[in-house]
């Protein structure tokens, strides 16, 4: 046993020791929870947040039994940090996992270096599945861990069941079977959603009596863009029909953190002229961004998900288990709006932008990447049959280090605020409340993002307004979200009080967490 492995069985044995009566003893009537997790899923990806391109009957229906989150946030814009928070209760900036595993790497034209982060989540960590597993829940992951290559892997965090075994942020070898993966058998024809999906419904058949902890987080809808293909041709036919939509279908996006940042007007006027053209990391740091939805590949993949939800939710119901079955579905960060660009060099051919650019966050700014809306605002619904609202709508700002304790209180398990120090139980908001006590809500990425060349930075939420900063040249932004969700009324320059009280907030916020900082880049050759 190592030191960590250590420090956790001791964390573990002193968890064991507060239960009542016998450590892992199982109650019939605790609820069992499915948490419902999808990958790269934007905001407004989901028919009742807004799409009338995806087709997602079966997200819409679970909002019509729960509780929809207007304004939910990933703890970070990429996989790993949000996936970590999500376990754990922690901001991924007290973690030290603040980019997505293994990371970026360095580059001479990058300014900063690259805060240090943790390869995976630290085995001290006790996690949510590791607490409902005590209280003698079965714990099963099936799909997406991107939390650390074994022995760090999901079995050494709390899971039981982890199917297939493979621990990195994308399919091996994509959506269509043969998929190369261990524990997951496959034939000809089959679908990766589809098939982890039959494996996720025998668990719930073996787990009936309960209760179970069905950690759901599906490789869907993150790249490679492979939609299945009957519904491909669906939405062929559904594109085809549908009236040409309006406005450019990709727009620039530019670096805020320059001396001289373009604005709005300029970067739209840039972009018929010949050094913008094409897709490809551009001059003065910009990038394009997508802005219709119409890929059809894509929406394949999005609609076989949304099935995917609809046949967990009908296994539910036929065993007689739903009413006693809390079901969460969330995604990890906005979507793909933004190609990835970890190749810097990489040249995107205009023949193939289905494969780069999976969706549009509009209303929303910006993408998967960036700390604008489009990057952590996130779809995000709570179904839990016995305790919380039907078919509510809450607009109070919440992030994925809530889901901790919110679903120990909704288990009625007591909370473990030492577990989960940046969590705070959204009880009262599913019971029809309008507020909760917390004052902000941040983030912090001391890295270079891959899908756009914007500078590192950091965010705060408090009420209305959020202040973004940058750490290059310590650029800030204020927008009140309540009048401007899609962020493009800079307030920083008329409210300077306020811009100066959020930075203070969000440094001292940094320092209480002991955030890690970017150092100069000693190579740095701009
Ligand atoms: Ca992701």
């Amino acid at each position: 046993m190592n030191r960590r492995e250590f420090l956790k069985s001791m964390a573990l044995g002193a968890l064991a020791a507060t239960l009542p009566g016998a450590a892992g003893g199982r109650s019939k009537s605790a609820p069992n929870v499915v948490f419902f997790l999808v990958d790269d899923l934007g905001w407004s990806d989901v028919g009742c947040y807004g799409s009338s391109f995806y087709d997602t009957p079966n997200i819409d229906a679970l909002a019509q039994d729960g509780v929809r989150f207007t304004d939910a946030y990933a703890a970070c814009h990429v996989c790993s940090p949000t996936r970590a928070s999500i376990l754990t209760g922690k901001y991924p900036a007290r973690l030290h996992l603040t980019d997505w595993l293994p990371g970026r790497r360095e580059f001479p034209f990058q300014k900063l270096k690259n805060a240090e982060i943790h390869q995976y989540l630290p085995l001290e960590e006790v996690t949510l599945a590791e607490v409902l597993k005590r209280h003698g829940y079965s714990t099963a992951i099936f799909g997406k861990w991107h939390l650390g290559e074994e022995p760090n892997g999901p079995n050494a965090q709390g899971f039981d069941v982890q199917i297939p075994k493979w621990n990195k942020g994308w399919p091996k070898a994509g959506y269509h079977a043969p998929f190369e993966l261990n524990g997951l058998e496959d034939a000809e024809g089959d679908y990766l959603t589809d098939r982890l999906t039959d494996e996720a419904l025998s668990f719930i058949e073996r787990n009936k009596d309960g209760p179970f902890f069905l950690y759901f987080s599906h490789f869907a809808v993150h790249d490679p863009i492979e939609g299945r293909s009957d519904l491909v041709n669906e939405y062929k036919e559904k594109l085809s029909e549908m009236p040409r939509q309006k406005g450019a279908p990709y727009i620039l996006e530019g670096n805020p953190d320059t001396e001289t940042p373009l604005s709005r007007e300029e970067l739209d006027a840039l972009v018929g002229e010949e050094p913008y053209e094409g897709y490809r990391v551009l001059p003065n740091q910009t990038v394009k961004i997508k802005q219709h939805q119409d890929n059809v590949q894509f929406a394949g993949m999005v609609e076989s998900m949304d099935e995917s939800l609809g046949r967990v939710c009908a296994k539910l119901e036929d065993l007689g288990i739903a009413d006693n079955t809390i079901v969460i579905f969330f995604s990890d960060n906005g979507g793909m709006s933004a190609a990835n660009f970890g190749d810097p060099g990489r040249v995107v051919p205009a023949t193939e932008l289905d494969r780069a650019y999976s969706t549009s966050n509009l209303p929303l700014r910006g993408a998967k990447g960036w700390l604008y809306e489009g990057g952590i605002r996130v779809p995000m619904i709570i179904k839990w049959p016995r305790g919380g609202n039907h078919g509510t709508v809450c607009d109070v700002p919440v992030i994925s280090t809530d889901f901790f304790p919110t679903i120990l209180d909704m288990a009625g398990l007591p909370l473990r605020p030492e577990h989960h120090p940046d969590g705070v139980s959204l009880v009262p908001l599913l019971k029809g409340e309008k507020k909760l006590e917390r004052d902000a809500i941040y983030w912090h990425f001391p890295h270079y993002s891959n899908h756009g060349m914007q500078s590192p930075g950091g965010a705060i939420r408090s009420g209305d307004y959020k202040l973004l900063e940058y750490y290059e040249n310590g650029t800030v932004q204020l927008f009140n979200l309540r009048e401007d969700f899609g962020e493009q009324n800079d307030l920083s320059r008329s409210q300077p009080k306020r811009a100066a009280e959020l930075r203070a907030k969000l440094h001292a916020w940094r320092d209480d967490v002991s955030a890690r900082m970017m150092s100069p880049n000693p190579d740095y050759a701009p």
